[in-house]
């Protein structure tokens, strides 16, 4: 991921200590809950789940990271049909697609003004092809959303020596993209390889801005005021911390949610010959959706496509099953059969997370109690905040009432919540559960609190 930013580490280490040394950064992170999301984030964080497609020569030589030397020869896929991608895509329950419209090896999948690296050169559709365009056109007829992927590293093009250069061209890259492909929900800034390189980032984003005001851009945070959304820090899928919202650098502290990024072949971006044993298994990908969906994160799952230009069969059954167990997990809920309850309440327990609960204005501690006139038997909860106001909750427990000892008996419990926590306990039956709110900064607003026993169905 991003180099730049290890390289980065140790000067941002000092910076901020003098700083804090000095009193004027009294506070970490977003300790008084100031800083809110865009709402163009809320949208964003609500997608919960996207995927990220890797297909170009690579695909063709049996390689990760192309040097820039293959020749544009290479990339004739025989029954390219992005119509077979964004149905395996949707059928999985992702809600966005990225393209990497250009990898490290500067070969650019839409037919650019101003390189002749491109599709344009490739025997596929005689020159005359353009995936971008295709991708965008399936994935809108999909009912997903769209963005892209442009590398800065190019190991192709000679203009990249020269750090002034390859900004222009670079920028009138992305002018295309941004501006003939219509909305873009996600621009992808990777780093990697960019160690040691200078880039006008300032100008990228004004450039980006300009025509999608409301493009996510996903960034290291080495890229401190440039990125709307963080990576998480590895490419394992898993959000490994206590997820808070706002990241501060020297001070400068910005709403950036985690965006961890995952293939669905284990280690492998684009597609390879003979590599059926490296696809994940649906229980693997269950557990990878609550490791970071359920941290509060978003999940960016790596797709490739083959040479023909099409999804292997088996990754196609494969998101089907994910996304089969998705919904039906989700279908378990407990929480709605609750008994009577006020209006309030029941807005965090009808399974609509456009309906919240909110604790009384002010306060710093509060209880969501959900009544069963039957017991129910649970494993996990799921619990989502709503942060359009900033990230409240810094301390919370799922309590469960014993009704012989009389007694309230915590099952889990944490620091963040954020925009969706699950959480795993060991089995319990009972009459009366609650979320207690053990310290929020202000009032804390609860979009759902749901119950499930999902014992049979993790289990693949
Ligand atoms: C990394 C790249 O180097 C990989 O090839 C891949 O594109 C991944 C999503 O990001 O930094």
């Amino acid at each position: 991921m991003w180099r730049i930013a290890r390289n980065l580490t140790a000067w941002v280490a000092v910076v901020t200590g003098v700083v804090a040394a000095s009193g004027t950064l009294a506070v970490a992170q977003d300790a008084g809950g100031e800083i809110r999301p865009a709402p163009y984030q809320v949208a964003w964080q609500d997608l919960e789940f996207g995927v990220i497609v890797h297909f170009s020569t690579n695909t063709f030589l049996d390689r990760e990271w192309g040097d820039g030397t293959a020749s544009t020869a290479t990339f004739n896929p025989t029954q390219f049909d992005p119509e077979q991608w964004m149905k395996a895509i949707r059928d999985s329950g992702a809600k966005y697609v990225v393209l990497v419209a250009k990898h490290h090896d500067g070969f650019c999948l839409w037919p650019s003004e101003h390189t002749e690296y491109s599709v344009k050169s490739s025997p596929w559709k005689d020159g005359k092809g353009d995936v971008v365009g295709e991708v965008a056109r399936a994935a809108r007829k999909y009912g997903l959303k769209f963005g892209v992927y442009l590398s800065p590293w190019d190991r192709h093009d000679p203009r990249y020596k020269d750090s002034a250069t390859y900004d222009g061209y670079y920028n009138s890259q992305l002018e295309e993209l941004a501006q003939n492909y219509g909305d873009l929900v996600e621009f992808w800034l990777d780093g990697a390889g960019s160690g040691g390189h200078v880039y006008d980032f300032k100008k990228i984003i004004e450039t980006l801005r300009t025509y999608q005001p409301n493009a996510v851009v996903f960034a290291d945070t080495g890229l401190f005021e440039y990125g709307d959304a963080r990576w998480v820090g590895n490419e394992a899928g898993v959000v490994n911390y206590e997820n808070w919202n706002v990241i501060d650098r020297h001070g400068y502290r910005r709403w950036r949610p985690v965006e961890a990024d995952t293939p669905l072949r284990k280690m492998h971006w684009f597609w390879h010959p003979n590599d059926e044993a490296s696809l994940k298994s649906v229980g693997e990908l269950l557990d990878t959706y609550d490791r970071t969906v359920g941290r509060g994160g978003q999940l960016m799952l790596g797709l490739a496509p083959d040479r023909r230009g099409l999804l292997p069969d088996s990754d196609v059954a494969r998101l089907k099953e994910f996304g089969k167990a998705l919904k039906l997990r989700a279908e378990k809920n407990l929480a709605v059969r609750h008994s009577a309850a006020t209006a309030e309440v029941s807005a965090a327990l009808d399974d609509d997370p456009d309906t919240l609960w909110s604790a009384p204005a002010g306060s710093h501690h509060a209880l969501l109690e959900v009544n069963f006139d039957k017991a129910v038997t649970f494993d996990h909860a799921l619990t989502m905040e709503w942060l359009n106001d900033g990230q409240h909750v810094q301390k919370y427990a799922i309590e469960v009432w014993n009704d012989e000892t009389h007694k309230w008996r915590s099952v889990a419990g944490g620091e963040a919540i954020g925009h969706t926590k699950i959480d795993q306990f060991p089995v319990v039956t009972a009459r009366r559960v609650r979320l207690n709110i053990l310290s929020s900064t202000s009032e804390a607003h609860i979009r759902e609190f749901q119950l499930f026993d999902w014992r049979h169905l993790n289990a693949q």
